[in-house]
């Protein structure tokens, strides 16, 4: 195998028993990473997946057709953050979900 591609890929938890098991059935090699966003500071998902330059497309299409786009409300500031009697806005909605994908190129891969 010349893994050639390395892809970064962060959903969200929902998605990632349809995207492992997807992954398993076409024949992929990954590792699953739990991460933590950002921003919402909740659990997601990465994934690491080493391929071929020719799977690259269909590795892709494997991902965006097994994630999909919520929205979420999240307040701005944690209430926990603010200080006693700060003015806490209301809570704002955020697309979540989906995908964000990394495509790395890789210098060298060793199995030993
Ligand atoms: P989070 O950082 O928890 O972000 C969750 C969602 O919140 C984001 O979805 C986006 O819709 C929104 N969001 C993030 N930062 C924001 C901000 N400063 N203001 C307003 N809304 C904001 P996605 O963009 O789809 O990202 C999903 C997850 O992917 C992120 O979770 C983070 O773990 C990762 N991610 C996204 N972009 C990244 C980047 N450039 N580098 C590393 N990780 C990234």
């Amino acid at each position: 195998m010349r893994v050639v591609k390395l892809l970064i890929c962060i959903v969200h938890n929902r998605d990632k028993g349809k995207i492992v098991d997807e992954l398993v059935r076409a024949g992929f090699k990954f590792t699953i990473i739990g991460s933590t966003g950002g921003f919402l500071r909740e659990g997601n998902t990465t994934f690491l997946i080493g391929v071929e330059e020719d799977e690259l497309p269909a590795v892709l299409k494997l991902i965006s057709q097994n994630c999909k786009t919520r929205e979420q409300l999240v307040n701005v500031t944690p209430i926990e953050a603010a200080p006693p009697g700060a003015f806490i806005p209301s809570p704002v909605k955020v697309p979540v979900g989906g995908a964000v994908v990394f495509v790395l190129d890789v210098a060298r891969f060793e199995r030993y």
